[in-house]
């Protein structure tokens, strides 16, 4: 069922309002008043700490670093959230990059995503904060 409901804001507002929907292609405020509702509730799940979340660590690293591939390996086995998939890409000579996918409570992946982007050898780490989607419509 879908609900409609007014708002009220000031004029200048509105106005840098409709120019970032134009910038970010969305058709019409109500969609991306839509996006901007789950955004902050998929930050909400993550801050608030129960609901289980997935996120998306991403590692640039040298693959000839010593132990680096054997530390990387046992962070992912050693850890409370579970790891639903791994992808690896071999950038050039020294270079992987990796995509690790996990979920778990906010805390566990959130604390995967740290033991592994501070490894010494990771170039680049980061973590993604997405959702299992269930409780977004
Ligand atoms: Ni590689």
């Amino acid at each position: 069922m879908v609900e409609r409901f007014s708002a009220s804001l000031k004029a200048e507002l509105l106005a840098e309002f409709d120019r970032f929907i134009s910038r970010h292609g969305y058709e019409n405020r109500s969609e991306a008043i839509r996006d901007l509702i789950r955004t902050a509730l998929v930050a909400d799940e993550w801050q608030a700490g129960k609901a289980e979340v997935v996120g998306v660590v991403t590692l640039v690293y040298d693959h000839h670093r010593p132990n680096l591939l054997n530390r990387i390996t046992r962070i992912q086995h050693e850890s409370p959230a579970s790891v639903i998939t791994t992808t690896h890409v071999h950038l050039d000579h020294h270079n992987c990059l990796e995509i690790i996918i996990a979920r778990g409570k906010p805390a566990q992946v959130r604390a995967l995503a740290d033991s592994l982007t501070s490894l010494k050898g990771v170039k680049n780490g980061s973590l993604s904060a997405a959702t299992t989607g269930r409780r977004l419509s």
